[in-house]
């Protein structure tokens, strides 16, 4: 049994070699059995038809190429001389990454350069591997999905569902796709480039040993350049990038972006811009006034706008009496405030800001954080517009865009056939909303410099005022 192994990879060897003799070859450059063996396998790594596997660029179309077009392909991408054959020049590109490679753009995209539409992109792991602990593996795909949020301005969440734009997964041999494994080394992983479905997806190969250090392939490194193709990248000629087609052991703390890697993921989705806010204090009474966000707590309406926020009592006797505050003093917001609601019952309001919320209990305690996606939005939504709680219904109406949600507090779930045109149902409403609140039986929705009061009974706007004139002007 053990000799029959050993003998197989001889006799694989003796094959190609003879196909190799077949194919046109530089006369004094005659392959030795090692560099048909180096070949061979280099080759057959990634010159395979594979997701993340096109080295060029382009797909590989079939099984059944030869090995000359193989090696005819990766003298194109590497830019040599198209011999179809193993000439010497060829031979050292094979080998480990040469030096002397210009600074020059070597990264590609694929044919059409797709990219997600939005840089907020959910991620989820469906199936894990017995190689790590949990926590290891989360970890390992923590630390690569930040090597690219460093570099451009992306953003990724992870969720528990099956919508997921980018989906993790293990799988050995035959998976469900058309690129089954080929066992213990070789090919280690594939991605598919950005897309619905399976598209953006990251298989590994389970007959490989994972691991967080040296004892295997680190999960770590494969998926930073896994990652690179489902973003939109294919392989890069530098040798130090790591969308270079060939894995290098390094300790994890080696391995980086290389600026090759940074100009690609930037081609496809700009730099990173992390913007200080310096907006200055907004004026109350500016006829141009508009407001972020707008909610009930306890006994005061308090509006947001920018980083600040006023607040103004609903009780009559202390009407004009107007509080003016920064945001700030409400603890872990630092930036402006999307939208918010509160739900009077519970004593608690929800403040949105991006793709994050957080629960606040009188104006004061941030008891929970979370990500918008639990909520039930399509990974479409990159913020809320206006949020309002309908005590009577124990419904929340959310706005965003054109569009706006109905989620049911009770069942905490969207309610079936939502998001729906605002225009459709909410009469008299401009397209967009910025800010609502709900008093008494009346909802208050705010869009540019107007408050429009829609009582929900009859179903249409019963008065028309400017948005500050809720703050005494
Ligand atoms: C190599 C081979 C591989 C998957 C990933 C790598 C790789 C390359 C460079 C680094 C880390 C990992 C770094 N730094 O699988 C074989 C070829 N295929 C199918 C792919 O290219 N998949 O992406
Ligand atoms: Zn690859
Ligand atoms: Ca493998
Ligand atoms: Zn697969």
């Amino acid at each position: 049994m053990e000799l029959l192994w050993l003998w197989i990879p001889v006799l694989g060897s003796l094959v190609l070699a003879e196909v190799l003799w077949t194919l046109p070859i530089d006369q004094d450059q005659w392959p030795r059995p090692e560099d048909v063996e180096l070949a061979e396998g280099y080759l057959r790594r990634f010159y395979n038809p594979s997701p993340g596997g096109s080295v060029s660029g382009r797909r590989v179309r079939s099984t059944s190429s030869t090995m000359e077009e193989k090696i005819r392909e990766m003298q194109t991408f590497f830019g040599l001389r198209e011999t179809g054959g193993l000439d010497s020049t060829t031979l050292d590109v094979m080998k480990e990454p040469s030096c002397g490679v210009p600074d020059v753009e070597n990264f590609s995209f694929y044919p059409g350069k797709p990219k997600w539409k939005n840089n907020t992109i959910t991620y989820m792991i469906a199936k894990y591997t017995p190689d790590m602990k949990r926590e290891d593996v989360e970890k390992s795909f923590r630390s690569a999905l930040k090597m690219w949020i460093d570099a451009a301005p992306l953003r990724f969440i992870k969720v528990n569902h099956g919508k997921a734009d980018i989906v993790f997964s293990f799988a050995r041999r035959t998976h469900g796709d058309f690129f089954p494994f080929d066992g213990p080394r070789g090919v280690l992983a594939h991605a598919f480039q950005p897309g619905e479905g399976i598209g953006g997806d990251v298989h590994f190969d389970e007959d490989e040993t994972w691991a967080g250090g040296r004892q295997g392939y680190s999960l770590f490194a494969v998926a930073a350049h896994e990652l690179g193709h489902s973003l939109g990248l294919t392989h890069s000629k530098d040798p130090s990038a790591i969308m270079y087609p060939n894995y290098r052991y390094k300790s994890s703390t080696q391995y980086s972006l290389s600026n090759d890697d940074v100009l690609g993921i930037q081609t496809l989705y700009g730099k990173e811009t992390r913007k200080v806010e310096t907006q200055p204090a907004p004026k109350k009474c500016d006829p141009n006034l508009s407001f972020d966000a707008a909610v009930m707590i306890q006994n005061e309406i308090v509006f947001f706008k920018n980083r600040y926020m006023w607040m103004r009592t609903t009780q009559t006797t202390y009407w004009n009496r107007l509080r003016e505050s920064h945001s700030s003093t409400l603890p872990g917001i630092s930036s402006h405030m999307d939208a918010a609601y509160d739900i009077a019952a519970k004593g608690v309001a929800y403040i949105f800001t991006g793709h994050m919320y957080c629960v606040v209990r009188e104006l004061k305690m941030k008891s929970h954080a979370g990500s918008i996606y639990e909520y039930g939005f399509s990974s479409q939504v990159r913020q809320v517009d206006a949020a309002v709680h309908i005590s009577e219904s124990g419904k929340t109406v959310f706005f965003t865009g054109e569009v706006y949600y109905r989620y049911d507090e009770r069942r905490r779930r969207m309610d079936p056939g939502f998001p729906r045109l605002i225009q459709t149902d909410w009469p008299g409403i401009p397209r967009r909303v910025d800010a609502a609140f709900k008093l008494r039986r009346c909802i208050f929705l705010f869009s540019g410099t107007k408050s429009y009061q829609y009582d929900f009974n009859q179903n249409r706007v019963v008065n028309i005022i400017p948005a500050n004139s809720w703050l005494g002007c």
